[in-house]
């Protein structure tokens, strides 16, 4: 089991995405972050001047379960006020204790700021996988739903406030009640809160984990199906960027548990015809007697 994060610093290590596909395991890259413009440029205050009056998507959920999240397009400087992001003290506000839970989360930079692109980078491309989206969020405390990436590897960047992330290796996912992979949501857990009510999942104690607070200037690289919770401590702007490994990886279930995935429809179906048979059966018995 993992117990601790690799720290690397990107100087130091030469073709650094090729060693990070050969671990296959969570790392923390420090010194690529750092130098990004976006580092200096993005405070509450650039954000606010530069697109307050911009119509951006907000997800409002209940209970931080984004399955049950519904989009609005909300102006950027009613948003940044709702989260705190501009009181002189953010991090006392918070809106984690609320039911109710307003996020601008994975929201395309090119599509929605594309004058933030220049402002950061990616690291160089995996070997077999190609580039994908990147992703912005900013939020007020909240926390984020455990889940995986099922399409391939991922950064998470903090530039500004910090984030406690939680990590379970794939084969914990027999502990963590992921939605049915017929679903439309199969790589979020149903859990979603960070210590989930043990009468309603009582195997998520048993899941092993480890943690780590990702800091301005930081990058998390999240190999594919490692699944990832993650709380923000205050106010935080993040950048996640994907990219895509393959066509099964998009289609079907994470290696591991991809037998019983798989199996979930054979055994729904199977339990749907002995039923059926057992009600024959005594239908025919009260016809007999
Ligand atoms: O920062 C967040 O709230 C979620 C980020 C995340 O899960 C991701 O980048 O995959």
């Amino acid at each position: 089991m993992l117990t601790d994060i690799e720290r690397v610093n990107v100087q130091s290590i030469s073709g650094l995405s090729k060693h990070l596909l050969d671990i296959d395991a969570p790392v923390l890259i420090d010194g690529f972050v750092n130098s990004w413009p976006a580092m200096q440029k993005w405070t509450p205050e650039f954000l606010l001047a530069e697109f307050g009056d911009r119509d951006v998507p907000v997800v409002t959920m209940r209970d931080f379960d984004y399955g049950n999240g519904v989009l609005n397009n909300v102006p950027l400087k009613e948003y940044l006020e709702s989260i705190g992001a501009l009181d002189e003290n953010p991090i006392k506000k918070t809106d984690s204790d609320s039911d109710v839970n307003h996020y601008l989360a994975q929201v395309d930079i090119n599509e929605h700021f594309p004058e933030l692109v220049q402002d950061v980078d990616r690291l160089e491309s995996f070997e077999q996988e190609t580039v994908g989206s990147t992703v912005i969020y900013i939020g007020g405390s909240l926390f984020s739903q455990l889940h995986y990436h099922p399409f391939g590897s991922a950064t998470l960047s903090v530039i500004s406030g910090q984030k406690r992330v939680r990590l379970f290796a794939p084969d914990q996912g027999k502990y963590l009640y992921p939605h049915s992979f017929y679903s439309h949501f199969p790589h979020l857990s149903k859990t979603h809160h960070k210590e989930p009510d043990p009468a309603e999942f009582p195997k998520f104690s048993q899941a092993q984990y480890v943690e780590v607070t990702v800091n301005p200037g930081e990058m998390l690289f999240f190999p594919i199906y490692w699944w990832h919770s993650i709380e923000n401590l205050g106010v935080s702007v993040s950048i996640t960027s994907f990219w895509n490994k393959n066509w099964n990886s998009r289609f079907l279930p994470p290696p591991g548990p991809r037998a019983a995935y798989l199996y979930e429809p054979v055994r729904r179906y199977a339990n749907k015809a002995s039923g059926a048979i057992r009600k024959v059966g005594r239908m025919a018995s009260r016809i007999n007697q």
